[in-house]
């Protein structure tokens, strides 16, 4: 199949699915300027993800590992949402039965109007006390740029708060794993953007497909994920996606 075939199976697919479930990586970011963490300007590039997302390395350094969240934040917070992002946000709000789940951690989704976004791997703009003090909630919004002191402060204790995101070696928050889970029982599952490394998160395109969903990856290079898919579309997901949005408006 060529390219445009591979959009109109794409886009037929989409007409004829009643539940469609989307899973993102840093890819869909990419065009908005936000590193991924594995390609060439990736960001695990400079530093590797065991010396700085992980909480042995925040027990070790925790102002080393917030100096590289602010950097992020400080960088994110000057990047718009792509086409990619604006066309999963309409199709959030047009199509019933639709699921974003996104392992991004940057809220771009959720800036581009997409409803009910999963987030499952947490969020950079959320934090939470690092000594988990009792009166603190179990997160909170704080999209403070720059941040008010490296590391911040938690406001109820006056220790030091963490990154709202899940780290290597963190277990998924169970209520969102299984609201992934339930969303991979799908008849159309699509990953885009991601490399298909990071577990459960990766998971999640072949517990849809044992599930009977047809499964596509949108994705410029190859993953592990690119042999096992239904249709696998290797052009970036900004691309491809406002083209598949033509073809379903011409019907
Ligand atoms: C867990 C949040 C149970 C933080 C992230 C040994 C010890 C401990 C754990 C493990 C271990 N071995 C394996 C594990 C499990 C581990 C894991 O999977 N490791 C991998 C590296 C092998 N997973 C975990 O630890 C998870 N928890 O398993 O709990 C447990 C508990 C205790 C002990 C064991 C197990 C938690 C993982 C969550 C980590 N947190 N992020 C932060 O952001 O700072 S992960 C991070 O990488 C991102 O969130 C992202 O989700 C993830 C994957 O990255 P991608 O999004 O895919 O980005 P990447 O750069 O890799 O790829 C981008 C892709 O886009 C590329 O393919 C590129 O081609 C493509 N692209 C580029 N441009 C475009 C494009 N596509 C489309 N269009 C474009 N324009
Ligand atoms: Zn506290």
């Amino acid at each position: 199949m060529n390219s445009g075939e591979r959009l109109s199976e794409l886009a037929e697919r989409i007409r004829s699915s009643s539940r469609i479930t989307v899973l993102t990586g840093a890819g869909v970011s990419a065009a908005s300027g936000v590193p991924t963490f594995r390609g060439r300007e990736g960001l695990w590039n400079n530093f590797s993800a065991e010396q700085l997302a992980t909480a042995e390395a925040f027990r070790r350094d925790p102002k080393l590992v917030w100096e590289w969240y602010s950097w992020r934040r400080e960088l994110i917070s000057r990047c718009q949402p792509n086409a990619a992002h604006l066309v999963l946000a309409a199709w959030s709000r047009r199509f019933t039965g639709f699921t974003l789940i996104t392992q991004n951690v940057d809220g771009l989704h959720e800036r581009a109007g997409t409803q009910y976004v999963i987030r499952f791997h947490g969020s950079i703009w959320e934090v939470s006390c690092w000594n988990r003090c009792a009166s603190s909630p179990p997160r909170w919004w704080d999209d403070s740029v720059p941040l008010p002191s490296i590391p911040p402060l938690c406001p109820h204790c006056g220790g030091i708060t963490r990154p709202g995101v899940v780290w290597f070696g963190e277990n998924i928050d169970p209520s969102i794993a299984d609201r992934s889970l339930k969303a991979a029982r799908c008849d159309l599952f699509l990953t885009v953007g991601t490399s298909a490394l990071v577990y459960p998160a990766a998971g999640l395109t072949f517990d849809a497909k044992t599930q009977g969903a047809f499964t596509v990856e949108i994705n410029p290079e190859a993953t592990p994920a690119s042999g096992s898919v239904d249709l696998a579309i290797q052009e970036p997901a900004e691309a491809v996606l406002p083209k598949v949005d033509a073809l379903l408006r011409e019907k």
